[in-house]
């Protein structure tokens, strides 16, 4: 295939009048925004997202062409506040955009700017030219398969309306090579689950397929259920749905549930999605992550409850943080790290020591994991702990090189277990029924809030273990971690899996004294700063064993940053 195919079955005429009709309400070059698609794709305020989505939309439309296959496209804003939005494909096995593809995607969006409206025409095959001498292919029996999904956002629903027309107009394909199916409003990871299986089982119409999605897991998860004895630390688990897609998938399940009759009892909060001003405010994974404190929408009797069990979920369900309150109220965070370690650890209890020794099992975080997870898991656990950039796709990658049982999660609650044939072969040699089933909770293509959260209770169940006794493994160190605006972010780069910056030069010297400056004995100051890929701030996070170091460190910190970005 090359770009003179693409050409001639291309709607031009359709492309460059949808093309003028966005761009003649975009302000010129000199305002312009530059546009990244990040590991989380495009995201910002939704008004601003038109060009962004006009770029997505063609990327997906040349990427189903060369992969033949259907290729997803999830519109949300996960975690940010109700007025943004974002866009990010998903590859035919469930995976992200390949890296290389990305820089094309970015380049589309950012072109719109680069050129008169006029010359857009030979800019955009210009690219498309670029893309298919990187990947020729000869095949010429193409066929434009799309999957769409969204969240509960208001914005997101026009957003899919634009794709439905888009995709239907813009080529002169056949009406049967065209493909779109929109599955409405489902959760991040169930859309990584449908695109998923439209490829594997060669599906080319649109099916229950959120059926099938539940069915893989939860039934697990309600046979792992009724293997536990009697509970014995907590019999509630209160879920806060963020006001988001959690709250509609789960309500469908929660009937389903309860017709088992479990001896745990599972209950909705901030289920309010039909309010989308309401979403991620006061509420969900980020907001109790960020502020260390339960969400609203938690009665005081609740809260002083101590057979309750809580946990948030983001706005798009792909993340999750449980949490718990002592009997003198201290408020006890289980995050992702805490995650990582509990199933790290639940792995090492359930498997034979012959099979632990014939595999590599191993434990991936990023810079922002707590420094004392990091010492948990090789001096406790004895397991190989890995860092990797920020955003999921890269944790799993690493964890796909490196392990045959690879746990990976970022602090903030995203992430999941990926295990490869061997050690399946392996494990299989032992009859280990309830195990195998264990692992099939688990769902591997991608970080998802509702899988993990089986995983989560049913690991606590199975081992008995009291959610306070899971918080006491290890004492997390005081840290902070906050945003501050710059000039440009871009200036910002970074090295040693983002945890040094070789740009703006001195920057990393100014942050090294500083840091050192105010180091106990016990080294255990850290400080970092990097560039946000999904809001435009750079994060600076900070640890250290003294509370009160935290704020000297950071109000320094800010104050180079200041002095280096504005010379
Ligand atoms: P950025 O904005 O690049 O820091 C945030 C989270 C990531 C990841 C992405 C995608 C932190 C510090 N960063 O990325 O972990 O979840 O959003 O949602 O939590
Ligand atoms: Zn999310």
């Amino acid at each position: 295939m090359s770009s003179a195919y693409i050409e001639s079955i291309l709607n031009k005429q359709y492309l460059q009048k949808t093309f003028n009709e966005l761009a003649s309400q975009r302000p010129r070059k000199s305002n312009a925004i530059n546009f990244t698609y990040g590991t989380s794709g495009f995201r910002m305020d939704s008004s601003k997202l038109d060009i962004p989505l006009f770029a997505t939309a063609l990327i997906t439309f040349l990427r189903s062409l060369y992969c033949n296959k259907f290729i997803g496209i999830m519109i949300t804003a996960s975690h940010n506040p109700p007025q943004d939005n974002g866009f990010k494909t998903i590859e035919p096995k469930g995976e992200m955009l390949p890296h290389s593809w990305e820089s094309y995607v970015t380049s589309i969006a950012n072109s719109v700017y680069e050129n008169e409206y006029s010359k857009f025409e030979t800019n955009m095959l210009d690219i498309i030219d670029t893309i298919f001498k990187a990947y020729p292919l000869e095949k010429k029996d193409t066929s434009l398969r799309i999957i769409l999904g969204r969240d509960t956002r208001s914005s997101s629903l026009p957003f899919a309306n634009f794709l439905n027309d888009f995709f239907t107009n813009l080529t002169t394909l056949k009406t049967e090579n065209v493909i779109v199916l929109d599955y409405g409003i489902v959760t991040t990871p169930q859309l990584h689950f449908i695109v998923r299986k439209h490829t594997a089982d060669n599906i080319f119409e649109q099916m229950d397929l959120t059926k099938e999605y539940f069915d893989a897991f939860f039934i697990p998860f309600i046979k792992l259920l009724s293997k536990v004895a009697k509970l014995q630390s907590f019999n509630t688990l209160l879920i806060d749905c963020a006001n988001g897609v959690g709250a509609l998938q789960l309500e469908k399940l929660l009937p389903l549930y309860e017709k088992h009759s479990p001896q745990l009892k599972l209950e909705l909060i901030n289920t309010n999605y039909q309010d989308c001003s309401k979403l991620n405010v006061e509420c969900g994974a980020d907001f109790v992550k960020t502020n260390q404190k339960l969400p609203g929408g938690i009665s005081e009797e609740v809260a002083n409850n101590p057979n309750f069990l809580f946990c948030s979920l983001d706005g798009d369900s792909d993340r999750i943080i449980f949490y718990c309150l002592t009997a003198d109220k201290k408020f006890c965070l289980l995050d992702g790290d805490k995650m990582a370690t509990l199933i790290g650890e639940f792995f090492i209890e359930k498997l034979p020591a012959p099979l632990l020794e014939s595999i590599k099992l191993g434990i991936v975080q990023t810079a922002y994991a707590n420094g004392s997870s990091t010492a948990y898991i090789k001096d406790v656990l004895k397991l190989d702990a890995r860092c990797a950039k920020t955003g999921v796709k890269n944790l799993h990658h690493d964890a796909v090189e490196n392990f045959d049982v690879g746990i990976y999660f970022e602090a903030n609650g995203h992430g999941t277990v990926i295990f490869n044939d061997k050690f399946m072969q392996a494990l299989s040699k032992y009859k280990l029924e309830e195990f195998e089933m264990f692992i099939s909770l688990i769902n591997q293509a991608v970080g998802d809030a509702i899988t993990d959260l089986f995983i989560v209770v049913i690991i606590l169940l199975l081992l008995e273990l009291d959610p306070r006794d899971w918080f006491k493994k290890y004492a997390d160190l005081p840290n902070t971690l906050i945003k501050c605006v710059v000039p440009d972010r871009s200036e910002f780069e970074t090295f040693d899996y983002e945890r040094q910056l070789s740009k703006p030069i001195g920057l990393q010297e100014m942050i090294d004294e500083i840091v050192n400056e105010t180091n106990n004995s016990d080294k255990k100051n850290r400080c970092f700063v990097r560039a946000s890929g999904t809001e435009d701030v750079v994060r600076i996070y900070c640890e250290s064993s003294k509370q009160e170091n935290l704020t000297i460190i950071t109000t320094k910190v800010l104050e180079a940053i200041k002095q280096i970005t504005n010379k």
